[in-house]
This record gives structure tokens, sequence and C-alpha cells, in this order.
């Protein structure tokens, strides 16, 4: 087998089924072994656009997604989804090809150093110099991808040792491999705190968001009681149904949720990433936390934990909790704070104003997505109003980037999701600026012949920044564009398109565009006036007691 079968074989030893990208002539031999393997080669319109769906993968299943690209131009196009998924914690392989390292018939022509440039980005970067360490260096590069903390790895096969001839070796097999748990002394040390606080809230971050966590997790808060928040990217992690859910901290202070916060003296912090935005900033004056992840805390200036109980955390979790379930007189202190802080949440959802007010186009989502339909979010400022009003019922159902925060990937994550889920509703939400980072992979989604729908939020603006703008005293400057006919647009495409025209139309738009199937456009004008009214203005007034 060349350099280029032992890869595609070693991919298939672990359960590949896809691979994304675009190759180059460099990838040939790649191209060539994946044609005659059970490997599909999923073509996108830019690398970008695969390594969000990769990562994406790598999110939805625990699984690294690979992606494949040529070298320079089209490996340096992965970069932007490399740092998304290192940020985000989603394993991924990326595998680029190189001109020849044997000799160098085409001089410099096009050649970056990209394990370099990779390696600030990933969790390990190699180029492949023989055959015989493919089997050996792809199982690694899966293992180290996925082990925690997740993360993305970069291959590089040069194109001469893609064609070289080696031996045929197996592929390594891979092992379930089952981590540590917190020892005891450490769980009846967080035990004890827990016992002893009189106000505990529970925080679920990014991590708890971990594929294989959810049922654990739901068991942990259902048998121990504390009312719970979690932060952006931990939505869902939990029933957002649940009589104790109390929250999104979508902001880092004065939030409606950030009165519970406030209050609470033990916040029970399960598997918070300080790759998101704080969603509160710890003082000298409290609250104390106790952070449960896989591995220890990172320390940064707003978030210290004086306790860490740190092992898988799916099992720690059920040791924690035989040790304090039923021990708890107080667990419920701050639940009383819950209906006044979701009432907050709720207000203008029911308005019919036209535009839409941020708050009205969530519940109208809501309305039209089932409980296990999936969400995801580009980046601009109804990111903020999702990750804080929507509710959400099962684990990743609401995909949102608050790591990186990246505009392009809402239609490419969307399209994985769909990839992944065929039965199951799928929604990109994006703003009419990050709609246009990616909008080509429209093209991808027709061909996959998916069904997945598109909602683009038009305010002719980068939004997000605009606010900002404006919040922090500039003048209106410089952030408004024209926009495309969005309905023109994705029939070209080959896809359904259709334009909200009135305060009631969202929800009826949406049901249609589920129900007739493809890959449907919907496009909605927004009033953000919202955002000014009632994230800085209201919350300012808000006084936390
Ligand atoms: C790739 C990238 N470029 C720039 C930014 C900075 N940024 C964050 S939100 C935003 C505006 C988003 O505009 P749009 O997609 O139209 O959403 P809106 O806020 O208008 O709803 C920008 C420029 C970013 N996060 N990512
Ligand atoms: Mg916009």
């Amino acid at each position: 087998m060349n350099g280029a079968e032992l890869i595609v074989s070693a991919l298939e030893n672990e359960g590949v089924e896809q691979i994304f990208g675009i190759p180059g002539e460099e990838n040939l031999d790649v191209v060539e072994a994946l044609r005659r393997s059970r490997i599909k080669l999923v073509l996108t319109r830019h690398e970008q656009a695969a390594a969000f769906m990769a990562a994406t993968h790598g999110r939805l299943t625990g699984k690294p997604g690979v992606c494949l690209a040529t070298l320079g131009p089209g490996a340096l196009n992965l970069t932007t989804g490399a740092a998304y998924a290192a940020l985000g914690a989603m394993p991924m392989v990326m595998i680029t090809g190189q001109k020849g390292i044997l000799s160098r018939k085409q001089a410099r022509f096009q050649v970056v150093d990209i394990v370099s440039t990779m390696t600030p980005l990933t969790k390990m970067a190699r180029q492949i110099v023989s055959p015989a360490t493919v089997p050996s260096l792809v199982r690694e590069a899966f293992r180290v991808a996925q082990q925690e903390r997740p993360g993305p790895v970069h291959l590089e096969l040069p194109e001469d040792i893609a064609r070289e001839p080696g031996q045929d070796i197996a592929p390594v097999p891979p092992h379930p491999i089952d981590p540590p748990i917190a020892p005891r002394a450490a769980l009846d040390r967080a035990a004890e705190l827990i016992i002893d606080a009189k106000r505990p809230l529970i925080m679920l971050g990014a991590a708890a968001s971990r594929p294989r966590l959810a049922d654990a997790l739901s068991k942990f808060v259902a048998r121990v009681k504390i009312p719970f928040f979690n932060t952006q990217m931990g939505k869902g992690a939990v029933t957002g149904g649940s009589y104790l859910y109390i929250g999104t901290a979508a902001l880092s202070e004065r939030d409606y949720v950030h009165r519970a916060i406030d209050q609470a003296d033990l916040i029970i912090s399960i598997g918070h990433d300080t790759v998101e935005k704080p969603p509160f900033l710890m003082g000298p004056d409290g609250p104390t936390v106790l952070h449960v992840g896989y591995l220890p805390a990172t320390v940064e200036e707003v978030f210290f934990p004086q306790a860490e109980l740190v092992g898988d955390v799916g099992p720690s979790l059920t040791l924690l909790a035989d040790r304090i379930e039923h021990k708890l007189p107080r667990a419920q202190a701050l639940l009383g704070l819950r209906d006044d802080i979701l009432a907050h949440i709720a207000e203008g959802a029911e308005e019919s104003r036209w535009p839409p007010t941020p708050q009205r186009i969530v519940r109208d989502v809501r309305q039209a997505v089932p409980e296990d339909g999936i969400v995801c979010l580009d980046n601009g400022m109804y990111k903020i109003w999702f990750a804080r009003n929507y509710r959400t019922h099962v684990a990743n159902t609401l995909l949102l980037d608050n790591a990186l925060a990246t505009m392009g990937a809402g239609l490419p994550s969307a399209i994985m999701a769909a990839c992944l889920n065929p039965g199951r509703r799928v929604l990109a939400v994006c703003g009419d600026g990050g709609f246009m980072m990616n909008s080509q992979e429209t093209e991808t989604a027709v061909r996959l012949k998916l069904n997945l729908v598109v909602l683009v939020l038009q305010d002719h603006a980068y939004g997000m920044i605009r606010w900002k703008q404006a919040t922090d005293g500039f003048p209106d400057f410089g952030l408004t564009f024209g926009d495309p006919d969005f309905v023109a647009y994705a029939q070209a495409y080959g896809a359904k398109g259709s334009r909200v025209e009135t305060a009631d139309g969202l929800a009826p738009a949406l049901e249609a565009a589920f129900a007739a199937g493809g890959v449907h456009l919907v496009v909605t004008p927004v009033d953000y006036s919202e955002n000014k009214r009632v994230l800085v203005d209201e919350l300012r007034a808000n006084k936390v007691t």
C-alpha cells in the first residue's frame, strides 16, 4: 500500500464515514484511495466551511470529524476552523497535502510551512515523512483529538509520501479508555462544601455539553435538586424545562440571572471552560466556586475557583450525588428567584411589532422547532438573544460558538447537524453579514439533498458592532451594507426562498419551510432597537439585590 492507501485504511479503522474538503493536485493519491474506500468525500465550496463541518461532527458525536485540503492556500483556509475547534474543544483531524519532500521539482511554488502555522492552533501538528509511520500517527491523531480537552489535530501528507509504496501495515485498533474518576478525598471535600452551603447554585459550562455526559448530568441535577443556570455553550445539557432551570448567563453581569448568581454563596461550576465570555465575574467578596471538570480549572482574573473536583465528570458526579442526596435542606434557597427571572426574560416575546423584535423571533423559532430539533447560530447580535431567551430541552440542540465566536460557521455547522440527524428539524440562524461569509455552502446543502432551513435576520448591517458602537457613545458610522435579494439568491442555488412580510408571518413561514423539506432560506427583517432598550438601558437600571 502507498502512503495514501495507508492513511485511508487507517481512517476506515477509526470508523470515519465522510471527509469534508477540497482536494488539490497534491491530494490526488488520497482521492484515489478514497474512491476505493467506504469513506465518502464531501466537497465543500470553501475549506473553512469543511473545517467548521468536521469540527461540528466532533462536537455532536464526540468522534473527530475529518477535513481535507491541499497545501498552501487550501491549508491556510482551514486555520479559522482549526481555531474554532481548538477554542470550542471540538475533536477534529485535518489532513493537508504538501509538495514532495524527497525532491523539489517545483521549487517553492505554493509552499508554506503549514505545520508551523497549525502548531499554535492545534493539539498536535505533524508532517508524515514515511508510509511506515502512517498507521500509528493516525491512531495517535485520533486519540489526541478525542481526549479531554478535545480539539483539532493536523497531519500533513506530502505528495511523494502519499505515492511512496510502503509495507501493508495493519492499522492500530482503537480501544475504549475510561478516564480516572475523582478521588475519594476530593469527593468528600466537595460534598462537605455543598452540604455547608447556604445558597448553592449549579452552573453548567461548555464541557457540560459533551455528548456522553448528558444522562449523568441530568441525573445529578435531578438528585441534588439545586437550581442551575448555564453558560451559553452549556445550554441544553440538562433539560431546560426543568423546574430547577434558573436562566442562562448570556451576559457577564447585571442580567436578571445575576440576581441569583450574586446571592449564591457557593457555585458548583460543572465543566466551565474559560474560553467562553465570562458568565459572571468573580471578585474578592465571593462567591465560593467549586470547579468540577475533566481537567483542573484554568485560573483567570475573573475566575479562580477555591475548590476542585477533577476526573471523569459523569461518574464523579454520581459518586458526589451519593454523598449529598437528601442532605441538602437549603438546596433550593435560591429557587424563589426563578419565576421573576424567567418572567423578565420572557418580556416582549408576544409583541406584534413590525419588524419583529429579537425576543419575538426567538419565540417563533422555538414554536417551529420541536424539542429535539437543532438550531445552529452564526455570530451576531441575535446570539445574545437566543442564548438568553431560547429554552432548550435536549442536550446540544442550540449550537452556538461563544469561544472563537467567528462569523461564518452557522450554515456549515447546520449542514453537519442535518447530515448527522436526517430525521430531526435543523435550522441555521444567521445575520445578513455572517450568512454571506459562507453562503456558498448553500450549494453543498442542496447537493447533499439535505432538509435544512436557514433563517437570515436582515438589518443591512454588522448589527452587533453597530450596537457596541452606539453603547460606547460613538456616532453611527461605517457598519451598514446592501444585501442581495436573498430569496432570488437561494433560488439561484436551487434552494427555496421566502420572505417574512408581517408581524405574525415568521412562525408559519418556518413551519411551511420545514414541512416542504429540502433547503429553504427564510429572510426576515429584525428590529434591533431592543438591543439598547433592554440589554443596555433596562439592565443598567436593573438593581441586583
Ligand atoms: C469572522 C469574524 N469577523 C468579524 C467578527 C466581529 N463581529 C462580530 S458580530 C459582527 C456583526 C455580525 O453581523 P451580522 O451577521 O449581520 O449579524 P447582526 O449582528 O447584524 O445580527 C461582527 C463583524 C467576528 N466575530 N467574526
Ligand atoms: Mg446584520
